[in-house]
C-alpha cells in the first residue's frame, strides 16, 4: 500500500493583493517550492497523485457556521478595497477573489486523503494545500486560515467512516487554537499541539494555549498543549517531546487514524518560529507516528515560510511516509532546560487523565553511580538486560593481529550484592571500567530470529577466508551451518556499513548465536572509521547472565510496561547514542510477542538511519521472521492491542535504571534539573 500526494495547481492562485508585512509570507511559492523539490527528489513520482476536489458546503458545515461559509463565498465577487476591508475584521488574514475556491480545494484535498487511507487505497499520504487551516474557527478566519482543513477531515472521519478515536498532531510552530476550540469537549479527538509561546508573549497571545488547557467536560485530557517558552528548540527537544509526552498518550489512546497538522514553521530558518529543528527531524517525527493506528497517517500542510526549509521538510515527511528510513539526526541530542520544563509541566498537568503518565515508581535511595555500572534485577519471568558502554574518547584499540579485542571476554563478572534495593532489585554490581569500545549493548528477553524473506536475501555470501578467520576463535562456529550463517551476516553487515543495504536479517543455529553476535559486533566496530553500535540482546534470563557487562531489568510483559521501557529507556538511549548500526539479537526464550518485537524493531530504525540488523535463531517462527522483515522494510507494525498499565515492579525497576543512566544519557531526562 502506497502514499498519496494530494494537490491542485489552483491552490497557488490566492495571494496578498496589498501591503501587509504580517501576511506577505503566506505566498503561492510555498506550494511550488515544495512540489518542485518533491519532483527533483523523485518522490512525487513514487506517490499516488490525486487531484484535489472542492469540498461541498455541507462538508464545510461539519465545523463552520452557514453564515461564515456564506461570508467567505461572497468574497469571490468583491473588489480589492472591499477584500482588504473585510480582511481587516480578522486577525492575520487576507482574502483574494480565489480564496473561496482555494480554501474549498484545501478542505477537499484533506477529505480525499482521509477517504483514500480509510478505504485502503493507500496506507498514508500528504495533502499539499493552501490556505492552511488550523487557526480557523467555527465562524472566523484567523492566521492565514480560512477553513479548518484538518478539523473537517477529523469530523468527516467520524461521521462518514464511523471512527471513534482520532489523534491530531499539530507540529506547526503556532497553536492551532481553531482545532482546540472545535474539539474541546470531544473525547474522540485527541489534539496535541506544541507551539512557540514564550509565556504568552507570542502570537496568538492566548491564555488557552498554555499547558493547563486540557479540554472540558467529556473531553478533559483530550487537549494537550506543549508551550515552548523559548525559541531555538531543536531536534533533541522535539524528539524528547514525542518520546516522553506525546507517544505515551498516543499509545494509551490507541487512535484509529492520525492526522498531522504539518506546519514547517517549526523548522530551522523559519522567520516565524525561530526554531532549530532540521528537516530530518520531520522524518523522525513522521516515523514515530507511523507506529500508531496501523500506519494510517494523513499529513496536511499548515504553515512553513522559509521556502528551502519548507521544501526540504516536506520531502523528508513524504519520503518517510513512503517507508524510507529517516536520515540520522545531526547535532548533540541534549534537550534544553526550557524544553524539559515545558515537557515536565505538561506531564504533570495531564497525569490525572492518563495512566501512561502515572508510572512513577517510588524508589528511595542513592547509588554510587559511575560511568559504568552493572545491575542485575531478577524476580520475574523475563528480564531486559541493558549494557551501556560509553563512547570512547579514542578510536577502538586493536589487538596485534589487527582485530579489535573481543567484546565479551574480559574480567570476571563482579557481583557485589547489595540488599539496599527494594525486593525487586536484589543485586547490584558495580564493575571496573570495561574495555573501551564504541558500543552500547542492550540485552532483553523476548525476541525471535528469522530467515531473511524477500527483503534482504543475500546470496553472495560464499564462504571465504575472511569468514573462516572470524570464526576460528569460536568453537561454536566450526560447523558448516554456523559458518554459512556467519558468511551471510558478514556480507550483509558490509553492505549495510557501505550503505548499499539499509537493513537486514540473519538466522543462525541456536548454538552459534552468541559467537555470531560477538563477531557481528567486532566486525561492525572494525569496519572503516570509528563505529557506534547499539546492541540489543533479547533473550531469556539464563542467557543474559552470560553476558559480561550489562544492566538488567525485568522485561515488562504488560503493554504499559513494555511501552515505557521502549519510549522511556531504549529509544532515548538510542537517540542519545546516535549509533551507526543497531544489532537486535532475539535469542532463546526471548518471550516477546510478534507485535512487541515488531514495534521495537520498527522504532529502532530511527536512531540509526535505518541500519538495523536483526539476528534471529533458526528455530524462530516464520511469522516472526515475516513481521520483522516487513517492519525493517518500512511497513507499520501491527497494533499492540489494548493498553494495560505497567506493573509496579516494572515501573520501579525502570525508574531505577533511568535514574542511574540519566547523568550520562541526557535524552532520558523528561524533567529539568531541580538542583543546580
Ligand atoms: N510575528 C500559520 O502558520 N502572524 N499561521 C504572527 C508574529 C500570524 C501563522 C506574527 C501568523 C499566522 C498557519
Ligand atoms: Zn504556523
Amino acid at each position: 500500500m502506497g502514499t498519496a500526494l494530494v494537490y491542485h495547481e489552483d491552490m497557488t492562485a490566492t495571494r496578498l493583493l496589498w501591503d501587509d508585512p504580517e501576511c506577505e509570507i503566506e505566498r503561492p511559492e510555498r506550494l511550488t517550492a515544495a512540489l518542485d523539490r518533491l519532483r527533483k527528489c523523485g518522490l512525487e513520482q513514487r506517490c499516488l497523485r490525486l487531484s484535489a476536489r472542492e469540498a461541498s458546503e455541507e462538508e464545510l458545515g461539519l465545523v463552520h457556521s452557514p453564515e461564515y461559509v456564506s461570508l467567505v463565498r461572497e468574497t469571490q465577487v468583491l473588489g480589492k478595497e472591499e477584500l482588504q476591508a473585510l480582511s481587516g475584521q480578522f486577525d492575520a488574514i487576507y482574502f483574494h477573489p480565489s480564496t473561496f475556491h482555494c480554501a474549498r480545494l484545501a478542505v477537499g484535498a484533506a477529505l480525499q486523503l482521509v477517504d483514500a487511507v480509510l478505504t485502503g487505497v493507500v496506507q498514508n499520504g500528504f495533502a499539499l494545500v493552501r490556505p492552511p487551516g488550523h487557526h480557523s474557527q467555527r465562524a472566523a478566519a484567523n492566521g492565514f486560515c480560512v477553513f479548518n482543513n484538518v478539523a473537517i477531515a477529523a469530523a468527516h472521519a467520524k461521521q462518514k467512516h464511523g471512527l471513534q478515536r482520532i489523534l491530531i498532531v499539530d507540529w506547526d510552530v503556532h497553536h492551532g487554537q481553531g482545532i482546540q476550540y472545535l474539539f474541546e469537549d470531544d473525547p474522540s479527538v485527541l489534539y496535541f499541539s506544541w507551539h512557540r509561546y514564550e509565556h504568552g508573549r507570542f502570537w496568538p497571545f492566548l491564555r488557552e494555549s498554555d499547558a493547563d488547557a486540557v479540554g472540558r467536560g467529556q473531553g478533559l485530557g483530550f487537549t494537550v498543549n506543549l508551550p515552548w517558552n523559548q525559541v531555538g528548540m531543536g531536534n533533541a527537544d522535539y524528539v524528547a517531546a514525542f518520546l516522553h509526552l506525546l507517544l505515551p498518550l498516543a499509545f494509551e489512546f490507541d487512535p484509529e487514524l492520525v492526522l498531522v497538522s504539518a506546519g514547517f514553521d517549526s523548522a530551522i530558518g523559519d522567520p516565524e518560529g525561530q526554531m532549530q529543528a532540521t528537516p530530518e527531524c520531520f522524518a523522525h517525527l513522521t516515523q514515530l507516528l507511523q507506529v500508531l493506528a496501523g500506519g494510517r497517517v494523513c499529513a496536511m500542510l499548515e504553515g512553513g515560510y522559509h521556502l528551502e526549509s519548507l521544501a526540504e521538510s516536506v520531502c523528508m515527511t513524504v519520503q518517510t511516509l513512503l517507508g524510507d528510513p529517516a536520515p540520522p539526526l545531526s547535532g548533540p541530542m541534549v534537550p534544553c532546560q526550557s524544553a524539559l520544563e515545558s515537557i515536565q509541566s505538561v506531564r504533570a498537568t495531564q497525569a490525572p487523565y492518563w495512566k501512561s503518565l502515572q508510572l512513577q515508581g517510588h524508589l528511595a535511595g542513592c547509588w554510587a553511580t559511575g560511568p559504568h555500572l552493572r545491575l542485575l534485577c531478577s524476580g520475574c519471568d523475563f528480564e531486559l538486560s541493558l549494557d551501556v558502554t560509553p563512547v570512547p574518547t579514542s578510536p577502538s584499540t586493536h589487538s596485534p593481529e589487527g582485530r579489535p579485542p573481543p567484546l565479551l571476554s574480559g574480567g570476571p563478572v563482579c557481583k557485589t550484592a547489595a540488599s539496599v534495593l527494594s525486593s525487586q532489585l536484589d543485586q547490584l554490581c558495580l564493575h571496573p571500567a570495561p574495555p573501551v569500545c564504541p558500543a552500547v549493548a542492550l540485552t532483553a528477553p523476548d525476541i525471535t530470529l528469522v530467515l531473511p524473506p524477500d527483503v534482504t536475501q543475500q546470496e553472495g555470501a560464499a564462504l571465504n577466508e575472511e569468514t573462516e578467520a572470524w570464526a576460528r576463535p569460536h568453537e561454536s562456529l566450526a560447523q558448516d551451518e554456523a559458518l554459512t550463517a556467519l558468511g551471510k551476516l558478514l556480507y550483509l553487515l558490509d553492505g549495510m556499513l557501505d550503505g548499499q543495504v539499509s537493513s537486514g536479517m540473519v538466522a543462525t543455529p541456536p548454538s552459534a548465536a552468541a559467537a555470531t553476535l560477538e563477531v557481528a559486533i567486532q566486525r561492525g566496530l572494525s569496519h572503516g572509521a570509528q563505529r557506534r553500535i547499539l546492541w540489543l540482546n533479547i533473550r531469556g534470563k539464563e542467557a543474559a547472565a552470560l553476558s559480561m557487562f550489562q544492566v538488567s531489568t525485568p522485561l515488562p510483559v504488560l503493554t504499559g510496561g513494555f511501552l515505557s521501557c521502549i519510549l522511556g529507556l531504549v529509544l532515548p538511549l538510542a537517540y542519545g547514542f546516535q549509533p551507526d548500526l543497531v544489532l537486535v539479537a532475539l535469542g532463546p526464550a526471548h518471550g516477546l510477542q510478534g507485535p512487541h518485537a515488531a514495534l521495537l524493531t520498527s522504532m529502532l530504525r530511527g536512531p540509526a538511519g535505518g541500519r538495523v540488523l536483526a539476528l534471529l535463531e533458526e528455530d524462530s517462527t516464520p511469522q516472526l521472521a515475516g513481521i520483522l522483515a516487513r517492519v525493517l522494510h518500512g511497513e507499520a507494525p501491527p497494533s499492540l492491542g489494548p493498553y494495560s498499565v505497567a506493573s509496579p515492579e516494572d515501573a520501579q525497576a525502570l525508574m531505577y535504571l533511568r535514574g542511574q543512566l540519566k547523568p550520562q544519557w541526557k535524552m532520558l531526562q523528561c524533567r529539568p534539573h531541580l538542583e543546580a
